[in-house]
């Protein structure tokens, strides 16, 4: 036995990082990635002093009820609406996130999915694998050039902020609609214009989603934002599933009110909305948006340092880096 504090991380990441907590830790990582049960969860955590989670391990009251010893929870994520942060910081566990060294992979995919979509790369890739090309017509595959169209961002935190910055050499105008307008600094860099939501629907020609998942955003586009926006426009999706409802959006693309729509999260993920798999117009993916080799391993880091710096070790000691909840360590 040793009397290292335990630290449990609920799935597969890179060995090489978490290294780093063993000479501190007594490290137990699952070899598999699955989806525990909130019983399973809380037989986890208990006896745990720190656990390293990710989206699928939904944690509040329930999960944490046994784990007296716990003190933090670093999720691998951004986003963190599967952690309930009331319930955690009145248990005193700090919780932490990955923000920021995910937000320029998030951006470039949030590009690479509008303009698949705006040039229809999948579905024109379907057609050639299925051996349809046997000429090349002049007028086959028109897709839409992003040039000179208006970019929508809803959500203008630092993740929107490097996609508005992308715009410049793709000559796209940006607008925006966030709770409240960038300072104007901010603003500027990113040559991006403060509109209201409903001018920002009317508008864009682009509309990327890229804000977090609240009670409040559930369904921030549902039918209603939908039959607001142009019937050219297209929609892109890499903040998270229940900001959009899949079914209306589904209807919305088949009734050719919208004309595409390019989706990385969904409603109710790893299941997709089978209106929505019909259709060629969307381009999908499996929420891959922060799925590189660098920033996956820069996220598993600073979930690590968050882990390390709570315990006072490392050059963050006492202060994690991207705690959530800091008012737990007064
Ligand atoms: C996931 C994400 O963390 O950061 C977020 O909020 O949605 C992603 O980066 C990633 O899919 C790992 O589960």
């Amino acid at each position: 036995m040793t009397d290292k504090p335990r630290v449990w991380i609920s799935r597969p990441t890179f060995p090489g990082i978490i290294a780093r907590l063993e000479p501190h830790f007594e490290v137990t990582a699952e070899a598999e990635e699955r989806k525990f049960s909130s019983s399973e969860l809380a037989a986890k955590l208990a006896g745990q002093d720190a656990a390293i989670v990710g989206l699928k391990d939904r944690i509040g009251p329930a999960e944490i009820g046994q784990a007296t010893r716990l003190r933090i929870v670093a999720n691998l994520g951004v986003g963190y609406d599967n952690l309930d942060l009331d319930a955690l910081s009145a248990a005193g566990i700090a919780a932490s996130n990955t923000a920021d060294v995910l937000n320029e992979s998030v951006a470039d995919y949030a590009w690479a999915l509008m303009l698949g979509a705006a040039r229809r790369m999948n579905a024109a890739e379907r057609w050639l694998r299925a051996g349809h090309w046997h000429a090349t017509e002049f007028r086959q595959w028109l897709g839409t050039d992003v040039r000179g169209h208006t970019l929508g961002i809803l959500g203008m935190g630092r993740i929107g902020q490097a996609i508005a910055r992308r715009a410049v050499g793709f000559g796209m105008p940006v607008i925006y609609h966030n709770r409240s307008p960038l300072p104007e600094a901010d603003e500027r860099a990113c040559d991006a214009r403060y509109v209201d939501k409903s001018q920002l629907l009317r508008e864009s020609d682009f509309l990327i989603l890229v804000l977090p998942l609240t009670p409040q955003t559930r369904h921030a586009i549902g039918a209603p934002e939908l039959a607001q926006m142009k019937p050219t426009a297209m929609l892109v999706n890499v903040a998270r599933g229940g900001i959009v409802d899949d079914a209306a959006l589904a209807t919305a693309l088949r009734e050719k009110r919208l004309a595409g729509a390019a989706l990385d999260v969904f409603e109710r993920e790893p299941a997709v909305h089978p209106g929505l798999l019909e259709l060629d117009n969307v381009v999908l993916s499996p929420h891959i948006a922060s799925a590189s080799q660098e920033t996956r391993r820069a996220m598993t880091a600073l979930a690590v340092d968050n882990v390390l710096a709570l315990f006072g070790h490392g050059p963050h000691a006492g202060r994690p880096p991207t705690i959530l909840n800091p008012n737990v360590l007064a």
